[in-house]
């Protein structure tokens, strides 16, 4: 049906009526859009079938990614340039009069997730299936994603958001494939001539049933799956108020948590966790029994991943299938499990360390606790044989101490895998936050630098600037990234360095008339476009890029021959709900940007933008049209960042500090094409344990610090109620945890630096080049090909699926 146009257009026409009951001339473009879906998921389901049958015929070793987020944005497009079809497509729906862009408008982001660790899952669904690599994906289908952001009166008010409103084209329910995940009741043992057995008694019981999305690779016939669990009522609930058991199972997968970077003490976020890896390993282990006697050889041929600690309690839910269902011994069950789970670490964030009282733990999940507690009292004995007599590191490294379960405990010693998402990020794990655990289990340290999908954040996204590298190089590049570094033949080539410019100048045209349509703020497409998107956090430090825009606008205002190249600062940030001080930054960028926007005798030279609801679909065109990527992160805090490669990859310049994968940015483009600033981490790391800053002195000593921050509650933007104090109490009063005042200088020289190479257009278009054509390390089909070969042992099928 997609062989070509014509074939196109009669089937489409046949589905509309057949799918949607409608005549043509009735139908709308919410039909049009829904008819092509249901097409497209038609098209690959022979392809779908014969990847998993192929899986089973040659026992491929299978690898499952389990994790609380997929933030898979929105999936009509990127499905029509992985298949191949999106030009026949395109031009036989033109035939009939539509245009896919305006069907692209109807398709809601699937936002499962909060951020970096949610995209990242999704980008490395695309590079398994492309890598035609056996993996798939296990997750939660929230039936709310991440909040709606809207802006009123420059706060952020959140709205449910509603992704399923209009139904999900792409999802398959398997109500068939359901499986019972029991919660709360009690345990009893029962002795079997000598063997003592347990069961779980008077359970309340959530039927996990599961919705299958295809996951297409580019250009290959392998097609993975992504199974989203969704919790409903079993049909015969017994002895229950039946409205409370309604409610309390069909919550677990009503909300995703808008947060992750902190722990959630909530038994819900609990419920979530188990029930996601419980559903997940019983369906895994359902059929892997089809294939195979037993399941002694489990970890031969499945892959548990762990993304994060949310999942960690496949760790002892694995043990109790193979102990209580298998009956198998402690050992054998100890031996499968820890050769089966890997285990991702995404951040060393102390309020991002999972714990939970065993209080709420223990009566949950009664028999998982059991396990637990044996699994902890077992690595303690080792840990005594190791270190007699030393009860401090004892404590210090269990699994269980003072009523808290420790998640990242667990996973480490349950895993045979633990890995970091940059360089830096792992030597931290290593040296500092996890070295304990390190000098036991040296073997189970790797690095895994975080990549992303270069099919979704150049290809799809920026088509341009994908045709002029494919004009330049050919398309090798395509299925082999690495291949961009030829671009740097053309650093001489003034018609082609034209060209680039020409591409970015459209791309953000486009975006400053989306800009004007959107906020009615007109911004000129020849000023720089310096962008930060990413969740709002005090360590990624929104804070230091406002204080630096009103630097500027002080000297505008007091210095008549202050001279700068016309800046447009572009935001997009989500709060989350709780968190209070970072809705306060984000009501003084709105705050400044109202005073900033307004002042006429500013107008040629300075704006301010805050763009509402950033998210994967807006993202997509950000990036494009950004020749400044702001990662100022403090030195240490960000694990690795990914927005930070996307940037690159689209040709817009990092200045950032040495946190995270910045620092391996900068060896790839080199010193000559990327503004670094400000402490290191080891600097960081070092006022930390010793002290020694005080950000008075830096107040108190620095006349632009002074002045800004005064101005934080001076009235200067407004009478505001002293709304900005809690921001300007964390800077003087708390002494400036995250080091704002301390790199300000700094910054400030190096945003001068940026400007001036700017200036320099010919030198500008150079870096900018070096960026793009040294972006290929950065994709996630590096990075996922780096965990198939070092941590999970799988192979390419290519070829297999027939
Ligand atoms: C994060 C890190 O904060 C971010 O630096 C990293 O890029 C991402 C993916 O590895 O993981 N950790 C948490 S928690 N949320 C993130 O986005």
């Amino acid at each position: 049906m997609f062989s070509n146009k014509e074939m196109f257009t009669e089937t489409f026409l046949q589905r509309l009526e057949m799918t949607c009951g409608k005549s043509f001339q009735e139908s709308t473009k919410r039909d049009h859009y829904h008819t092509l879906g249901i097409m497209i998921r038609e098209y690959v389901s022979s392809n779908w079938i014969k990847t998993n049958e192929s899986y089973r015929a040659e026992k491929e070793k299978q690898v499952y990614y389990l994790s609380i987020e997929f933030l898979l944005g929105k999936l009509l497009r990127h499905n029509l340039l992985n298949l191949g079809i999106d030009d026949v497509v395109e031009e036989g729906l033109k035939e009939l009069g539509i245009e896919l862009s305006d069907l692209e408008e109807m398709e809601a982001d699937a936002a499962l997730g909060n951020g970096g660790l949610g995209r990242l899952a999704a980008c490395f669904m695309d590079s398994l299936a492309t890598l035609d690599l056996p993996g798939h994906g296990c997750g939660i289908r929230y039936k709310h994603g991440l909040f709606e952001q809207k802006i009123v009166d420059g706060y952020q008010v959140e709205l449910p958001e509603q992704w399923l409103r209009h139904g999900h084209v792409w999802e398959v329910r398997k109500a068939d494939l359901a499986v019972d995940v029991p919660f709360w009741g009690r345990v009893e043992a029962i002795n079997n001539n000598g063997k003592l057995e347990f069961r779980h008694l008077e359970a309340e019981t959530v039927m996990a049933v599961p919705y299958d999305l295809p996951v297409v690779g580019y250009q290959t016939d392998t097609v993975n799956t992504l199974r989203l669990w969704s919790a409903e009522t079993t049909p015969y609930p017994i002895n229950r108020d039946i409205m409370k058991y309604k409610r309390d199972t069909e919550l677990i997968s009503e909300f995703l948590y808008p947060d992750d970077t902190h722990d959630e003490g909530k038994i819900l976020r609990l419920k979530q966790q188990y029930f996601l890896v419980s559903a997940s390993i019983r369906s895994i282990v359902r059929s892997y029994r089809k294939q195979h006697a037993s399941l002694i050889d489990f970890h031969k041929y499945v892959g548990l991943h762990i993304n994060d600690t949310h999942p960690v309690l496949a760790i002892p839910e694995l043990m109790r299938v193979l102990i209580d269902e298998e009956g198998m011994s402690w050992e054998d069950a100890w031996h499968i499990t820890t050769n089966t789970i890997s285990y991702t670490n995404h951040t060393t964030l102390a309020e991002a360390l999972e714990k939970w009282p065993v209080r709420i733990f223990q009566p949950l999940l009664p028999r998982i606790f059991m396990i637990v507690n044996e699994i902890n009292e077992r690595f303690c004995q080792d840990l005594w044989t190791q270190y007699p007599g030393d009860w401090r590191k004892i404590e210090d490294m269990a699994i269980i101490a003072h009523d808290q379960v420790k998640m990242a405990h667990l996973a480490i010693v349950g895993s045979y895998s633990v890995n970091g998402v940059a360089a830096i990020h792992t030597e931290i794990l290593k040296q500092r936050e996890m070295n304990q655990f390190y000098q036991v289990f040296p073997e189970k340290f790797n690095n895994k630098t975080n990549g992303i999908t270069h099919r979704r954040w150049l290809i799809k996204s920026n088509p341009k600037l994908t045709s002029l590298i494919n004009e330049g190089i050919g398309t090798k590049w395509v299925n082999h990234p690495e291949h961009l570094k030829e671009l740097q033949f053309f650093q001489q080539d003034s018609a082609f360095l034209e060209q680039l410019y020409e591409i970015k100048q459209d791309n953000k045209k486009s975006l400053a008339e989306k800009i004007k349509a959107k906020t009615g703020i007109v911004v000129d497409p020849l000023s720089i476009f310096d962008v930060q998107v990413k969740r709002l956090h005090a360590y990624k430090r929104q804070l230091l890029n406002v204080l630096h825009i009103m630097y500027l606008y002080n000297r505008l205002k007091e210095d008549s021959s202050f001279q700068m190249y016309p800046r447009t600062f572009l935001f997009g940030a989500k709060a989350s709900p709780g968190y209070y001080y970072a809705k306060k930054i984000i009501k003084l960028i709105n705050t400044i940007a109202e005073k900033i926007n307004n002042d006429k005798t500013v107008s040629d030279k300075l704006k301010v933008v805050f763009l509402e609801n950033y998210r994967v679909s807006l993202a997509e065109e950000i990036f494009p049209a950004s020749d400044v990527s702001e990662q100022i992160s403090t030195a240490s805090k960000e694990a690795s960042g990914t927005g930070n490669m996307k940037f690159m990859m689209n040709g817009a310049l990092t200045l950032g500090t040495l946190d995270g994968a910045n620092i391996e940015i900068k060896e790839h483009v080199g010193d000559d094409n990327i503004f670094i600033f400000g402490l290191t981490a080891e600097e960081v790391m070092n006022y930390y344990q010793y002290g020694g800053y005080t950000s008075v002195d830096y107040y108190h000593h620095d006349k632009r610090i002074r002045q800004v921050v005064d101005q934080l509650t001076n009235g200067y933007f407004g009478d505001l109620d002293n709304e900005f104090e809690p921001i300007h109490d964390s800077l003087l009063m708390e002494n400036d945890q995250y080091f704002v005042l301390r790199d300000f200088s700094s910054y400030i020289e190096a945003q001068r630096e940026v400007g001036k190479a700017y200036a320099d257009q010919n030198r500008w278009l150079k870096m900018s080049l070096a960026n793009i054509a040294n972006s290929g390390f950065f994709s996630s089909d590096r990075t996922i090909q780096q965990y198939a070969d070092d941590i999970w042992n799988i192979s390419s099928v290519k070829g297999k699926v027939r």
